[in-house]
């Protein structure tokens, strides 16, 4: 950081919606980097205000409201408490946690909207929108469905086909219908107000140019955007839940502000303001919030996942320059994303490790060490849960926990529980003291640099210096041959331990506060917002901090192992989970049963067991399958209905179940010879029945 320019750092973490519980992925996504970046700051004894908040607002909530049967209040008021409080369990340190349905967001919007308004930089744009008659309202982005004009897909929302990614406008899709009534939309005339992103994309490359030290996968996507050509957005919206449009604003075009809310994208990055605005007179000190915000001396720095890139480093910025009296972001730092065990996760489908669940059974400093080892700073990254069992063993509990229980219990033997006097140094002393020297610097330069992989790493390596110097030096024989060179050992190694309980702090706050109180080390600068005493700070870990004599307390486990058992069952229930999750949330009925039927009527039935031989496409048809089954002592042609959701090629050495004596029957000019048996579930998903015997085998 130069610290010339910048006297304070403002950091905001993107603001989670309140729709549902923090996951894993929104952890390393933005709120951890964003707590180790703001623990270290303040180690470093700088002035920090770190922000965020519940996106309570939008499209989002409301469909989650409508999808279970309640109000948009209601879910907001279940998830905001919900959501706090696991990130304070967690030991993510903010100073303010907001929620963008406080008074104050809505008229720091409402005021943020009318000064752009009244410097005439929206353009108004009246058009034809998709309405729902029935249920009376315009029918934006996610409200309605309708068939993909691009891929056909029946499916494909209003902004975007999700099976063939492409984007859209509610009104591009063929044959649309409401989500709200299933009925089908009418076109009736709206106006909104555009945000000019296109008249600003000259001035937002020029800034965009100052900041070549942005991480790569930041600015490609910037540029990406760039090269596209910045259109303009609509900022306002036609729906019942968010910030009303003001009034006044609305009467100075002629234009009934009736129904019309600010854009959830346009009101959301405003909460940052204003939850600082709400922590200022929460201080006691209601202008503070200036000084964050309105000072050339801020460096602000939002920390957010790769999805939000375009609001973050496009359209609020943006905003910011057109409103004028604010400063800009000087970095946004964002992350790519985190899969689970190898797939992508997933709310819907029930694909997730939830922060409540996990600290359930977890103490908080084994998750963020083992996130911050995988955070996906420059590609996507993997969690697993064997994984995690395997670094909290092997580098926690064996490297970490391992040197210092070590170096206590050594002390509390053979050094009567004080720290032993250092006398003569031999060369491998002096080594380690001058190695210890150099760690915080290097490893705050990694922290400035957003790289906190590299961080934790760094500092795992002074445990690692530690046990490597505990094992050379060898106390247990120095004890009986050379007692002062043992007491250099113990003496040296509870120096790393002191060193160890302040650079860990922004990874490990649990366990560096138990390992301060182990040592009885005091005086330490809190790495939270909470005002101490303590003068100690990150750069005092280069040098020795235990003076001779000093009683340290007693000695404890810092971490325990985690027996495969415990992972195993982490394993079951997540994937537990990811079975009940769809028949949980689709309403969609099983299948009624058949009426009884008598032995002999299976009986008549002939099931066998076949061999896919050849599998291909019917030409002109979009269901069909001419499959050759191998049946043993005959093969047949058969014609399966499945082209829909099965390539050829997927089929083709399967083992199946064929209906062996069905009257055959002609289907697009080709005989079918039986029938393949496939699993329908209530989605309409298709599975080949299958069975691991020989072709021919009689199934009954
Ligand atoms: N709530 C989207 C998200 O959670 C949105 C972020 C707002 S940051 C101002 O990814
Ligand atoms: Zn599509």
């Amino acid at each position: 950081m130069e610290a010339t320019r910048f006297e304070r750092i403002l950091v905001t973490a993107a603001l989670p919606y309140a729709n549902g519980p923090i996951h894993i992925g929104h952890l390393a996504g933005a709120y951890l980097p964003a707590d180790l970046y703001c623990r270290y700051q303040r180690l470093k004894g700088r002035d920090v205000l770190f922000i965020c908040g519940s996106d309570e607002l939008g499209v989002a909530i409301l469909m989650r409201a409508l999808e279970e049967g309640t109000t948009p209040q209601a879910i907001v008021d279940r998830y905001h408490p919900m959501i706090r409080e696991s990130f304070a369990r967690f030991g993510i340190s903010f100073d303010y946690y907001g929620r963008t349905t406080s008074p104050v967001h809505f008229e720091t919007s409402q005021d943020f909207f009318r000064r752009l308004d009244a410097q005439g930089f929206f353009k108004l744009k009246t058009e034809k929108q998709l309405y729902d008659p029935e249920a009376g309202l315009f029918l934006a982005d996610r409200f309605v469905r309708g068939t993909c004009p691009v891929c056909g897909y029946e499916e494909a929302y209003g902004d975007q086909c999700e099976r063939c990614g492409t984007s859209l406008s509610p009104t591009d899709l063929i044959n649309p219908r409401s989500v709200l009534s299933k009925a089908t939309p009418e076109l009736r005339e709206t106006t909104h107000w555009y945000l000019p992103l296109g008249d600003w994309q000259e001035r937002l490359e020029a800034w965009i140019a100052t900041h070549p030290e942005w991480k790569p996968n930041v600015l490609g996507q910037v540029r990406s955007w760039l090269q596209q050509g910045l259109r303009d957005r609509a900022v306002t919206r036609d729906i019942p839940w968010g910030v009303p449009v003001p009034e006044d604003v609305a009467r100075r075009h002629g234009v009934s502000a009736e129904g019309k809310v600010l854009y959830v994208w346009f009101d959301a990055p405003i909460g940052y303001i204003s939850a600082t605005r709400e922590w200022a007179q929460q201080q006691g000190d209601p202008e503070a919030w200036r000084r964050y915000w309105q000072d050339k001396r801020t460096r602000l720095i939002h920390f957010i996942g790769k999805d939000n890139i375009v609001f973050h480093c496009l359209m609020f910025p943006a905003m910011l320059m057109m409103h004028g009296a604010f400063v800009l972001p000087d970095n946004v730092p964002a992350n790519e994303f985190l899969n689970l065990e190898g797939k992508k996760l997933s709310t819907s489908r029930g694909w997730a490790v939830w922060l409540h669940e996990y600290l359930e059974t977890f103490p908080p400093d084994l998750l963020r060490y083992v996130l911050t080892t995988m955070l996906p700073e420059t590609r996507d990254a993997d969690f697993s849960w064997k994984e995690f069992q395997q670094r909290v063993n092997a580098e926690l509990a064996d490297i970490l926990g391992n040197f210092v229980y070590r170096t206590l219990t050594f002390a509390q033997r053979f050094a009567e529980g004080k720290v032993p006097p250092l006398r003569n140094p031999r060369p491998v002393d002096a080594a380690v003291l001058a190695e210890l020297a150099s760690y915080p610097e290097r490893i705050g330069t990694a922290y400035e640099q957003f790289r906190f992989r590299e961080a934790v790493q760094e500092t795992m390596n002074l445990a690692r210096l530690g046990n490597k110097y505990f094992n050379d030096t060898e106390p247990w024989h120095t004890r009986k041959t050379d007692p002062q060179a043992c007491a250099n050992t113990i003496h040296i190694s509870l120096q790393l331990c002191a060193a160890l309980s302040i650079l860990l702090e922004p990874v490990l706050p649990f366990a560096a506060a138990r390992l301060r109180q182990m040592l009885r080390l005091e005086g330490v600068r809190a790495s939270t917002p909470e005002r101490t005493t303590g003068t100690l700070g990150w750069d005092d870990a280069a040098r020795p901090l235990l003076a001779e004599g000093h009683v340290l307390g007693n000695p404890e486990i810092l971490f325990s192992k985690i027996e495969d058992d415990i992972i195993n069952q982490q394993i079951a229930h997540l994937e537990q989970r990811a079975k009940q999750t769809p028949s949980q949330t689709n309403a969609t009925p099983y299948a009624p049963l058949k009426p009884e039927i008598l032995y002999s009527d299976f009986d008549r039935l002939d099931l066998r067991v076949g061999i896919v031989q050849k599998a291909e496409r019917v030409p002109k048809s979009q269901k069909l399958l001419r499959l050759e089954v191998d049946l043993g002592f005959e093969k047949r042609q058969i014609l399966a209905g499945v082209a829909e959701q099965w390539a050829p090629e997927a089929l083709e050495g399967r083992r199946v179940v064929v209906v062996a004596n069905l009257q055959p029957r002609r289907l697009m000019g080709l005989e079918s010879q039986g029938m393949l048996l496939m699993a329908e579930d209530r989605e309409g998903r298709l599975v080949p029945v299958t069975a691991e015997s020989e072709p021919g085998a009689v199934v009954r």
